[in-house]
């Protein structure tokens, strides 16, 4: 989130499209229900299902799935057209303004650049136009052909009411509807916020609809400004922690890097990482990167990261593929190319595209790891055989290993929220068995490993030997060593560097980034984390929840990153004097000598509004994008590209149907349906009363949701002859599922060029552990795609067909898996 829960009850408009908050987040949904009753918010809901967020929108639109970008590219034509757009904002904080190089193209679907064969782009023409001191070049008056306003026109112009009503199937006046309230927020001090999750992010053009939502807010003004935001709800209780201390493939802590193999020198690797200002006088904060790479070097090895051997930059793994995630790693095992999988707090035979996929593969490996509190489907994935998995158990060889560990309430820790707050929480009971930490698992694992290196050697011992490993107990470090790691401290004393005066001393815990230094005289294994966790105590720890001015922020409960600011880019809440644009809802002003607010401004005390500093500040412009340069992998603008497998042409260019540069391996690709087989749409969810694939083995919850369903509309249960609680065969080409069907009126047919279009809705939580009713689970219909950014798979939109089934023979439901052999236990 760019803002927070709280903040949310200062939106006028809320939009909820790509996710459904009521049902999976239904604990900060109080603050849209909060922002309806008092500040008298309008809610609007698009999606393709009526859910129970859609129960109390003020506006409901249904919405084809994987359709949003020629949706909010409408949108964006309306504002433009309608002249709804907050023109202040939109010159002094976006690039509408900056000029784009001659070259930039796009044609027939396609932007200039494109390399068939490998599915990407060379990126060079999606960028400015620069002067000699290689500043981007400007019009002001928006007269240049080439400005990235008219560009925008230009590309948006395609994306007509009667076009977009064509491609998502929402009828036009809800539409327009939509387009009008949306459009009230342009004023100054009105708000839209946006909220969103998953119904956006699992597609193969998942990044791009969100992109193209952030665009809508830059044209509204409403980044920065309270009631405003991107406000990605995110999932797991500490998914946003994940993804902060680098656990994606291709990053490092704070969103760093992983160095790719081409970057043989640090500084090769650092090269491409201090961008330049693009504008003058802009602060382009990741001018800073040395600063947290060393020290997160400091942080990884000690005394042996040294100015002499860069840091020690060699020991860090150089990825020779754009990064080692999931699919690729599923791809991978199916071809023999990985040998042992370490699953920690993660069942990809539940979770994952293609379950068949990951059955075959997991069977291929030596070993597998599994690191679970729960017995899991993927631990126990070699009994899951039958009509759909041909090998036997007896067949595979992989020897699996099941570590059972503790779960979040069985120790202390912090976990970080959608809003960055990093929040810690305290142990509330023992494990039972002999459950372990996952501290002490991997604790034990690294000092075998590292005993074993210094006994015998191995190929490339430096890394794991001169690891840091100062932990009082180094069988079991405690999470509060660990968090005040993260923090970082002085390793000498430190002076400031303007004064000379000393500002830290030797072992002090460090109050902020500010504080890092590229010279070896700080460590910190996550800069956005410095000042969680500082001398004056555990900052993640506090629950004073005052909120002085009631402005939905309350500073010190917890901590939020960075710098504790709890509104990203909050120096766009005032305009370009330093006002707020909205003065009943101020964030930061400038009082004539210094930024005061509610919030941690953006930037120092000291930047005056006449400098002309941009809040876009992580940004080499300084200003938002409306036209993302180099950022994307399909292109600078979005673009509407059909879901991977889809019943429909794509209408604006049909000899490009799908994201050129999305993930596809060429063997997923033969795994494709076609609507002539499978003539409906798919789309997978969650349901309020479980969570995951948890809760199947909690009695209360299985009892509350008992057993796996798919969801259609009455009108294609007529024409398919299904009654309620009809037995189903649902199938995709990659195989098939046995399961209940549930009619509802909450699903209705959309009119798709001409055609009217059925969705099939999967809810994703049974599998055959734990004690609710065995199913098979929605991935093992679904497609294994990836978006050309984050290598999200398309869960969100496939192709489907359903027909009337007699019940399987195996529904007793004290039998073990459904295809597989009897198991003892497991009734409800
Ligand atoms: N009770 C419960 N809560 C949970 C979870 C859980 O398992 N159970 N899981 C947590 C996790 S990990 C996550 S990531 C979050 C996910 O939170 P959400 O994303 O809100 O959860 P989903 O149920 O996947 O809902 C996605 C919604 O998007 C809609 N949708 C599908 N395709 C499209 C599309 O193309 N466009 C639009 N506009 N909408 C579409 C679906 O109909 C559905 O209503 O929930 C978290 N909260
Ligand atoms: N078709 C379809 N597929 C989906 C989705 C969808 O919408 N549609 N959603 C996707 C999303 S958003 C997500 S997040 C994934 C979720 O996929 P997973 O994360 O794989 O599923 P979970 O069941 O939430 O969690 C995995 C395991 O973590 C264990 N665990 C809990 N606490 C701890 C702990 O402290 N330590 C350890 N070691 N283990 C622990 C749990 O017992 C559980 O077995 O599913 C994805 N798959
Ligand atoms: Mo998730």
């Amino acid at each position: 989130m760019t803002n927070t829960w709280q903040d949310i009850k200062n939106a006028n408009v809320v939009l909820v499209m790509g996710g459904n908050a009521a049902e999976a987040h239904p604990c900060g949904f109080k603050w849209v229900i909060e922002a309806k009753i008092e500040n008298k918010a309008k809610l609007v809901v698009v999606d393709p299902r009526f859910t129970r967020t859609a129960s109390v929108a003020d506006i409901y639109a249904p919405i084809r799935p994987g359709t949003d970008i020629a949706f909010l590219s409408g949108v964006i034509r309306y504002l433009l057209e309608n002249d709804a757009i907050q023109h202040d904002y939109v010159r002094a904080y976006t690039n509408a303004s900056l000029i784009v190089k001659d070259g930039f193209a796009f044609e027939d679907g396609l932007f200039s650049g494109y390399n068939e064969e490998k599915r990407s782009y060379d990126k060079s023409t999606w960028d400015y136009e620069l002067d000699e001191q290689g500043y981007a070049k400007v019009d002001d008056t928006w007269q240049h052909p080439r400005c990235v306003m008219n560009l925008l026109k230009k590309h948006i112009d395609r994306y007509t009411p009667e076009m977009v009503s064509r491609i998502c199937g929402t009828p036009q006046d809800k539409y327009l509807e939509i387009c009008k309230l949306i459009a009230t927020t342009a004023e100054p001090a009105k708000a839209l916020t946006s909220l969103f999750a998953l119904g956006w992010t699992q597609h193969s053009i998942g990044a791009q609809n969100i992109r193209t939502m952030a665009m809508v807010q830059l044209l509204l003004g409403n980044i920065g400004v309270a009631g405003g935001g991107m406000n990605a709800l995110r999932g797991h209780s500490n998914i946003q922690g994940l993804t902060d201390i680098g656990l994606l493939s291709a990053s490092l802590p704070g969103y760093m890097n992983m160095p790719k193999d081409g970057e043989v020198t640090f500084d090769k690797y650092m090269e491409t990482k201090l961008f330049k200002p693009l504008r003058p006088g802009q602060t382009s904060f990741w001018q800073n990167y040395r600063k947290f790479f060393v020290s997160f070097q400091k942080a990884m090895f000690g005394a042996a990261a040294k100015a002499e051997n860069d840091w020690a930059y060699d020991w860090l793994p150089k990825l020779d593929v754009d990064g080692y995630d999931i699919l690729r790693a599923f791809e991978m095992m199916n071809n023999g190319q990985m040998n042992g999988y370490i699953c920690q707090g993660f069942n990809p035979m539940q979770a994952f595209p293609d379950r068949g996929k990951i059955r075959r593969g997991l069977s291929k490996l030596k070993y597998l790891v599994v690191m679970d509190p729960l017995d899991t489907e993927t631990a126990n994935f070699w009994q899951d055989y039958g009509p759909q998995n041909p090998s036997k158990p007896e067949d595979i060889q992989t020897e699996v290993f099941q570590l059972p560990t503790t779960c979040f309430a069985e120790e202390n820790g912090t976990l970080v929220n959608s809003a960055r707050w990093l929040q810690w929480h305290w142990k509330a009971a023992d494990a039972p068995g002999q459950a372990k930490t996952d501290l002490w698992i991997i604790a034990g694992l690294y000092n075998r490993m590292k005993t074993m290196y210094a006994r015998e050697g191995g190929a490339f011992p430096d890394a794991l030997l001169n690891l840091t490993w100062n932990y009082a107990d180094p069988h079991e470090p405690e999470p509060e060593e660990v968090s005040k790691e993260m923090n970082g401290r002085a390793l000498a004393d430190v002076a400031d560097p303007a004064t000379g005066a000393p500002l830290l001393k030797a072992g002090q815990q460090l109050d902020a980034f500010a504080q890092l230094r590229d010279d070896g005289t700080t460590m910190s294994g996550c800069w956005i984390f410095a000042g969680s966790f500082t001398d004056k105590g555990n900052m993640t720890a506090r629950r004073d929840a005052s909120d002085p001015r009631e402005a939905g922020i309350a500073p010190n409960w917890a901590w939020a990153w960075p710098a504790n600011r709890r509104i990203l880019y909050n120096r766009a809440s005032a305009n370009p004097e330093g006002k707020a644009w909205n003065p009943g809802k101020p964030v930061i002003e400038w009082n004539g000598s210094k930024w005061v607010g509610v919030d941690v401004p953006d930037y120092g005390p000291t930047v005056k509004p006449s400098d002309g500093v941009g809040p876009f500040i992580m940004n080499a412009e300084g200003v938002g994008r409306l036209f993302a340069r180099t950022m994307m992998n399909e292109g600078p603008f979005p673009e509407h590209y059909e879901p991977f497998e889809s019943p429909s042409e794509n209408v604006l260019h049909p000899k490009v149907k799908s994201n050129p540069a999305a993930r596809v391996f060429a063997s997923d690709r033969a795994q494709m349906g076609v609507s002539s087989d499978f003539p409906y749409v798919g789309t997978t969810y969650r349901l309020t009363e479980h969570f995951h694939y948890w809760t199947k083995h909690a009695l209360i919850n299985a009892i509350l949701q008992p057993e796996e369903f798919v969801e259609i509309g009455e009108v294609l249960a007529k024409e398919k002859g299904i009654e309620q609680g009809a037995w189903v065969k649902v199938s995709s080409k990659r195989g098939q599922v046995i399961c209940k069907a549930f009619v509802t009126k909450r699903i209705k047919p959309l009119m798709v060029d001409g055609k009217p279009t059925h969705v099939i809705g999967c809810p994703i939580h049974w599998g055959f552990t734990g004690v609710a009713r065995k199913g098979y689970g929605a991935n093992t219909l679904t497609p294994s795609v990836g978006d050309a950014n984050t290598n999200t798979p398309e869960f969100k939109a496939f192709l489907l067909n359903i027909e009337k089934t007699s019940p399987p023979p195996a529904i007793d439901v004290a039998q073990g898996p459904r295809n597989g052999p009897q198991k003892k236990g497991g009734s409800l």
